[in-house]
């Protein structure tokens, strides 16, 4: 097949998602084109049926803010007529969804193209819960000739506050096992913590979304009781406040603001526990790749979380706003190694049985067939 994939380039579980998709789908000689409007963070492959095509966006004295979506749906229009796809998957619906749709409308009868939506879990309930896009993206999803969410949770959601009266196929979230593996580095864990020194790891945006107030909060508790790290890898709006509340609990030494990082799977591999406790996840990729690598993960029981990760079995779930309850379980957990060692491999398995690359990778595959055969 010939595939259009649109997406964002920053860092993100989307982007990343959807770049990944396109290496997995171009080693199985599918001709996939990449439309963004920077070269995404995760792609990395040097491959001649894996093409990265650059949306431009002019700026214009008039244009108070640059319409990136006209500029894209001219860009994936551009690209079809060029490479003749056959589809073009849209990974979050504001605005990849109209954008390919819009495409869709302006190309000839004989060069009409199928879209796929992915909604990622934002798209739906933040962006599209604002007045100003909810139309619109009821719109798109209606539009698009199939539609994929990432998590069960999400697709309830989306029929709960979109009612869009369609069919939504869950294709979950998926990792590269062999680079997030699980694995002993001495050196490499001895660049975060002392020996004695138990390792907590959080990775995001920083956005609120992420309460970062309670990944500091845990940690103060946690390095109450036992000698610990904590490293934050990332950056966004909530990064400057951590650092002010981590010196606010006498805690600054211990945190390591690493910044952001591509290549985290050696300090995940290395870490002791992952912390994600958000408002929500629509999944939450960042604790698949902790999982993977054999790190059990401690998040909160909202969204799509549930999914992933099984308290008691791979990690522990609280509510949402319960650092304490978080830390509680961290301390039980990692003063026991051999119930840590036994949750390092429940991680493990817990991934390797649902969510490996190949597995979802068909799926997609399949879906993409589907749609192109109706
Ligand atoms: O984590 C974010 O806020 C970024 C966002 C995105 O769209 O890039 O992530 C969402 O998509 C990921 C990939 O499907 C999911 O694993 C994340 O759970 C989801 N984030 C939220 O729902 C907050």
């Amino acid at each position: 097949m010939r595939i259009g994939i649109v997406c964002y380039p920053t860092f993100g579980g989307s982007g990343a998602i959807a770049t990944e998709l396109g290496q997995a789908l171009a080693k199985r000689d599918h001709e996939v084109h990449v439309i963004s409007y920077a070269p995404p963070f995760r792609l990395r492959e040097f491959r001649l049926n894996l093409h990265y095509h650059a949306v431009e966006v002019s700026s214009y004295p008039l244009f108070k803010y640059p319409p990136y979506d006209l500029a894209l749906a001219s860009k994936i229009m551009e690209v079809v007529e060029e490479t003749g796809l056959d589809l073009v998957h849209a990974h979050y619906a504001i605005p990849h969804a109209i954008s390919a749709y819009l495409a869709r409308q302006m190309l000839p009868a004989d060069k009409k193209i199928k879209v796929v939506t992915t909604l990622h879990g934002t798209d739906i309930t933040l962006v599209g819960a604002e007045k100003a896009y909810a139309e619109i993206t009821r719109f798109g999803l209606r539009q698009s000739d199939g539609v994929t969410v990432v998590s069960e949770w999400l697709k309830r959601e989306t029929e709960r506050s979109f009612a869009v009266g369609r069919e939504i196929r869950v294709i979950p979230n998926f990792v590269d096992t062999d680079r997030f593996s699980p694995g002993e580095d001495a050196a490499h864990r001895a660049r975060f913590a002392r020996p004695e020194e138990k390792l907590i790891v959080h990775a995001s945006n920083f956005r609120p979304v992420k309460r970062i107030p309670d990944v500091i909060r845990c940690f103060a508790l946690l390095a109450g009781k036992m000698p610990a790290r904590l490293v934050l890898v990332g950056d966004g709006p909530e990064l400057p406040r951590a650092a002010e509340q981590a010196s606010e609990l006498g805690i600054r030494k211990q945190v390591i603001f690493a910044g952001q990082q591509e290549a985290i799977e050696g300090l995940l591999r290395v870490a002791d526990a992952f912390l994600l406790p958000s408002e929500f996840e629509s999944f939450g990729l960042a604790a698949l790749e902790a999982l993977s690598s054999g790190t059990p993960v401690v998040g909160t029981e909202q969204g799509g979380m549930p999914e992933v990760v099984t308290s008691g079995v791979n990690g522990h779930l609280c509510g949402v706003g319960e650092p304490r309850c978080m830390a509680e379980f961290l301390v039980r957990l990692l003063s026991d190694p051999e119930r840590h060692a036994a949750f390092r491999r429940a991680a493990r398995e817990s991934v390797v049985s649902r969510y490996s690359e190949p597995a979802i990778v068909s799926l997609y595959e399949a879906f993409y067939e589907e749609v192109l055969g109706r």
